[in-house]
């Protein structure tokens, strides 16, 4: 077998679909994904092995003008992955419109020279004329641009984008063991998915705010919980907030919030382990941590 491959880097502005779309190829849940904008915070590998081609996307953070160390970090990561990649696939939203962020991005694209495919996401949600529309108004902005509208929600028209990714891999070994999908460890899976609990929860300024580490992972021993059955795990998340009074939101009334954001967080990281789980999350106050170097480099941000 002649090997193929391809590293595809997945761009686009916060709330695309970037990391539903790197979901749905890889068939994994591996990214977080939310109504938030600014949901990624740093590049997540999905591999996938199809016939003699591998295709190893990396989904990236949203383009955006950063305004916080966190942010610049975000973009930085981005910035990483676009000179890494072999392809571009570029991802809009065909609801929205094009506006500066969009054009500024493309010509970034362009003037990396590599392949670009456009993705027109969220197919399920626009008409006929008004994809056309779009269409029509990105195809000249990045030079040789091929497009497919799909949906990454729903794995409507996957087909196309996949025949147009297998013709783009070019002749080369396969960078990843075959059985590999994913370099994320199950703590950063942890960590992203309680996140994304959280994000879906809250509203406003609250989730730019927020920041989860894993601070404690308990298989077995002194601390393992009596009441948990033996092969589970005991994981201990902080929650990080910018503010008391963020904290307080959190928490919620007699602490309503935070139970359902346990409970949810909870019944995923089952289903991810594939073992009993307990978790526990304690919120805490960090005023500022977002503009602080340390503190990100702690995060692992
Ligand atoms: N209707 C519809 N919604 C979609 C589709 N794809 C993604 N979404 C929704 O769009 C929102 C943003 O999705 P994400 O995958 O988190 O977007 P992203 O581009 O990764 O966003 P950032 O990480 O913030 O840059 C979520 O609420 C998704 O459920 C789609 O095909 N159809
Ligand atoms: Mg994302």
């Amino acid at each position: 077998m002649v090997e193929r491959f391809a590293k595809v880097a997945i761009v686009g502005l916060p709330n695309a679909g970037k990391s539903t779309l790197l979901n749905t190829l890889v068939g994994e849940k591996l990214a977080a994904t939310s109504q938030m904008p600014q949901t990624t915070r740093g590049r997540i590998l999905g591999v996938v092995n199809r016939g003699e081609v591998q295709l190893a996307f990396l989904d990236t953070p949203g383009f955006h003008l950063p305004q916080h160390a966190l942010n610049r970090r975000m973009v930085e990561h981005l910035e990483a992955a676009l000179e890494e990649a072999d392809l571009l696939l570029w991802v809009v939203d065909a609801g929205g419109f094009l506006g500066p962020g969009e054009r500024s991005l493309a010509k970034r694209l362009a003037g990396l020279g590599k392949p670009v495919i456009l993705a027109l996401n969220k197919l399920d949600t626009v008409s006929r004329g008004r994809l056309m529309e779009r269409a029509v108004a990105h195809k000249d902005l990045v030079p040789g641009l091929e497009i497919v509208p799909l949906a990454a929600k729903t794995g409507q028209n996957l087909d196309p984008l996949w025949t147009l990714l297998s013709r783009g891999a070019g002749q080369g070994p396969w960078l990843f063991d075959a059985d590999l999908f994913t370099d994320q460890t199950e703590r950063q899976l942890a960590t992203e998915f309680i996140r994304e609990k959280v994000l879906r929860k809250t509203r406003e300024e609250v989730p730019h705010g927020v920041a989860v580490r894993v601070a404690r992972w308990i298989e077995e021993g002194q601390d393992y919980p009596e009441d948990l059955p033996p092969g589970g795990v005991l994981i201990e998340g902080e929650v990080l907030v910018e503010r008391a009074s963020h904290r307080k939101i959190l928490l919620g009334q007699g602490g309503e919030m935070i139970r359902d954001i346990r409970q949810s967080a909870q019944r995923e990281l089952r289903k991810l382990l594939q073992r009993p789980v307990r978790l526990e999350l304690f919120v805490k106050v960090d005023e500022g941590w977002r503009d602080r170097p340390d503190r990100l480099d702690r995060l692992g941000l």
